[in-house]
């Protein structure tokens, strides 16, 4: 899964792409890299964020998913509002991609199971300028994936069909480092959720930490979310949202050659 972040304040596309134009042809270059599906994001959620309009955010994300899906290609829309989400679709999105996992708008998996698309549900816990004050687990990983039991639960209540959902952990909400390393080194554990996995590690402050000697410059980081692409690909992940898409690839390929080494 491609990045596509449509917004003035994204710590890690900076605004650059705001034009649709340049939305357009950013998306179109992470497909010839090799991902599947992009992920058009108008609201920032990055800790400490405020949050978008909807108003804005519908205007930042259903020109650009107009063209994508004219084009064929196929789309996600990263939106935590019910109605953002049921517009995304009309535009030509495939699926919607939810960091409250149903959480922050109570009409959204309603919305979802009526508009029958693959739902992404991330663990999460407040929005954004809250959400570091709400990193306090005793495990981690038990915890989350608990939460994301329930959260599964919830959806499943409202209409969505479990076929419908894929759960993530939420790298890096309401996470610290130590937690990150934690969910990741104990992938396996997610996987008795019983739905596929996604993994959002791209770019994240956590990877910035090992590279003190460059404060984390975006290359290194880059390089370091393709160790991670491959360490959750070969622990069983379905999927992964990366802004740099080539090296995962590479990462990706090398995991799948190692199950079924090609001729
Ligand atoms: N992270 C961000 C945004 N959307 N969606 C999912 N499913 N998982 C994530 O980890 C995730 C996400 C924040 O990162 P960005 O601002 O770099 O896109």
């Amino acid at each position: 899964m491609g990045v596509l972040n449509v917004t003035p304040d994204s710590f890690s596309d900076g605004g650059s792409y705001l034009a649709v134009e340049k939305s357009v042809a950013h998306a179109m270059r992470l497909v010839s890299e090799g991902a599947d599906v992009i992920d058009v994001g108008g609201e920032s959620t990055r800790p400490g964020a405020l949050r978008t309009s909807e108003q804005e955010e519908r205007g930042r994300v259903l020109p650009v998913i107009r063209i994508l899906a004219s084009r064929g290609v196929p789309v996600s829309v990263d939106t935590m509002r019910a109605s953002v989400a049921a517009a995304a679709v009309e535009a030509g999105a495939a699926f919607v991609n939810d960091v409250s996992g149903g959480l922050a708008d109570p009409d959204m998996a309603r919305c979802v199971a009526a508009l029958k698309v693959p739902y992404v549900a991330m663990h999460w816990r407040g929005h954004s300028d809250r959400m570091e004050s709400r990193s306090r687990y005793c495990d981690v990983v038990a915890t989350v994936r608990d939460e994301l039991h329930r959260r599964m639960d919830s959806l499943v209540a409202a209409g969505i069909s479990p076929e419908q959902i894929i759960l993530d952990p939420g790298l890096g909400f309401a996470k610290t480092t130590a937690h990150n390393w934690a969910l990741l080194r104990r992938f396996d554990e997610l996987a008795t959720l019983g739905a596929p996995l996604l993994v959002g590690a791209s770019r994240k402050r956590f990877l910035a930490g090992l590279f003190p000697d460059t404060s984390g410059a975006r290359a290194d980081r880059d390089l370091a979310t393709a160790a991670v692409s491959a360490l959750v690909a070969a622990r069983g992940a379905a999927c992964v949202r990366v802004h740099d898409v080539r090296p995962t690839v590479a990462a990706v390929r090398v995991v799948e050659a190692e199950i079924t080494p090609p001729e």
